[in-house]
């Protein structure tokens, strides 16, 4: 089962040298590729589309702060099961209940700051995808 997910390193993942290391994980998984990336500082509207289903949360002005604050690194990955996939290596939303060894539990400690975004599922993925990447089919 071939997918395709998008993937972002947040700014905190960028300001604090951590893309490398990050894509080097995601990139030795087998057979799993790279097909798309770019730096780049997002825009509000980009991030209200992206964002939008936590529109009205409280951390949703903060996090939208966050994400605009400085460049990230956006790529679609794509491979077998990579949707669940970069999410197990991800880790859960809060980086201290994250596992050693996920990339939120070993290198994070604050929720909003969390390394790395990854689509949920396949709907979130191809919504995710023409989001940042208008244009790819
Ligand atoms: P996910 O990124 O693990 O899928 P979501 O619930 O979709 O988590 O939340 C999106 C992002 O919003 C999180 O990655 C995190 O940066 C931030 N966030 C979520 N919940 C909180 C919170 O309770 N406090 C602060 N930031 C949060």
């Amino acid at each position: 089962m071939s997918q395709r997910t998008l993937v972002l390193l947040k700014p905190d993942a960028v300001r604090r040298g951590l893309t490398g290391e990050i894509i080097s994980r995601i990139e030795r998984k087998a057979g799993w590729r790279i097909s798309a990336l770019e730096l780049r500082t997002l825009d509000q509207d980009t991030l209200e589309q992206h964002y939008g289903e936590h529109r009205g949360k409280p951390f949703y002005e903060p996090l939208v702060e966050f994400m605009a604050s400085g460049p990230v690194v956006a790529l679609i990955v794509e491979g077998e099961r990579v949707i669940e996939g970069v999410r197990a290596l991800a880790g859960p939303t809060d980086p201290i209940a994250a596992a050693p060894g996920s990339i939120r539990g070993d290198y994070g400690v604050i929720v909003r700051e969390n390394l790395i975004h990854a689509s949920d599922s396949e709907e979130s993925a191809e919504r995710e995808v023409k989001i940042f990447f208008p244009g790819r089919d």
